[in-house]
């Protein structure tokens, strides 16, 4: 590519369904990585980069990619989240075109649907921004609160009781980390797999404070191997967040499609609609898609 072209480049949906290939190669070459995927973490980090929405100021959100600055960076809910930076860098290197807020929410979206996900609309048009629109430490929900803190945290970014329990089914995804977040362990038997057996799991299995130094956490009587934050915890103890959790443990089809809407909604947080670049989000092809 000339210069020129570079300069006047308009990337198509096919040249994002390039980008969506190359993340795909990355998250599959993980190695000894945890569960050999970076596909929990790039989930995590495409919802801690919106997660920090506020409706009343409009501020936050996916539209800069701020936690490339300290001290976003360092604030501690975001620990561990570099080595989804470091890799997504690396995607960036070969598609210097894209915004770090399309590519980092465009990670998220790729992790999700190739780990047997719903599809989960999106679009790009998010800018990169300055360390000044940086957010203040503590938007992100603090794992060992409880109710009304969940609502306090997700009613700001806009969401309602039945959105902050869709949402929370990210958690059959991934692992805590000691060094990470202080917490140990992973949620479900298959966190490289989404599946609606967060909320199966939350009724199903018998759950005992972990007795050990670090924080206040659960774990399944039966094999001590699987865990539950406090903020997990009360999808269950919580009248209102019982009745969603209970329909999505009972219909996995219900909770894919509120989950892709609500995961949808989240990584356009902060976004103004003028910045995108079609009305209609689009619609990744997935890897097995594109060889059937
Ligand atoms: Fe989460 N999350 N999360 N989470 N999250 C952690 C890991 C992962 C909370 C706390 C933690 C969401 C909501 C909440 C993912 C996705 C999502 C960890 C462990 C903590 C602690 C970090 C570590 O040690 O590595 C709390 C509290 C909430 C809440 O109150 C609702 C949401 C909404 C999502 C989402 O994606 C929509 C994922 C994925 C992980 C696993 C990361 C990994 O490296 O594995």
């Amino acid at each position: 590519q000339s210069g020129k072209a570079a300069l006047n480049f308009t990337p198509t949906k096919e040249d994002y369904q390039k980008v969506y290939n190359k993340i795909v190669e990355f998250v599959e070459d993980a190695g000894d990585y945890d569960d050999g995927s970076y596909g929990p973490v790039l989930v995590r980090l495409a919802w801690h980069s919106s997660g920090t929405y506020d409706k009343e100021t409009k501020t936050g959100g996916s539209n800069y990619a701020t936690m490339r600055f300290e001290p976003e960076s360092n604030h501690g809910a975001n620990a561990g989240l570099n080595v989804a930076r470091d890799l997504m860098e690396k995607v960036k290197q070969e598609f210097p075109w894209i915004s770090y807020g399309d590519l980092w929410t465009l990670g998220g979206v790729c992790a999700i649907q190739e780990m047997s996900g719903p599809k989960i609309p999106w679009r790009p048009g998010r800018i990169d921004g300055f360390a000044a629109n940086a957010t203040p430490d503590g938007r992100l929900p603090d794992a060992t609160q409880g109710a009304d803190h969940l609502r306090h945290i997700f009613y700001r970014m806009g969401f309602n009781d039945q959105e902050i329990v869709a949402l929370s089914g990210a958690h059959a995804l991934g692992r805590c980390h000691p060094d990470r977040s202080g917490f140990d362990g992973p949620w479900t038997f298959s966190p490289t797999t989404l599946t609606n057996d967060y909320y199966k799991l939350l009724f199903d299995e018998k759950w005992v404070w972990k007795k050990w130094n670090g924080p206040k956490q659960l774990e399944d009587k039966k094999t001590r191997s699987l865990m539950m934050l406090p903020t997990d915890y009360v999808l269950v103890t919580d009248k209102s967040y019982k009745k969603f959790a209970r329909a999505y443990a009972d219909n996995q089809d219900l909770f894919f499609k509120d989950f892709s809407a609500a995961v949808s909604t989240l990584f356009e947080l902060g976004v103004p609609e003028s910045q995108w670049v079609t009305s209609e989000p689009w619609e990744m092809k997935t890897k097995d898609e594109q060889e059937a």
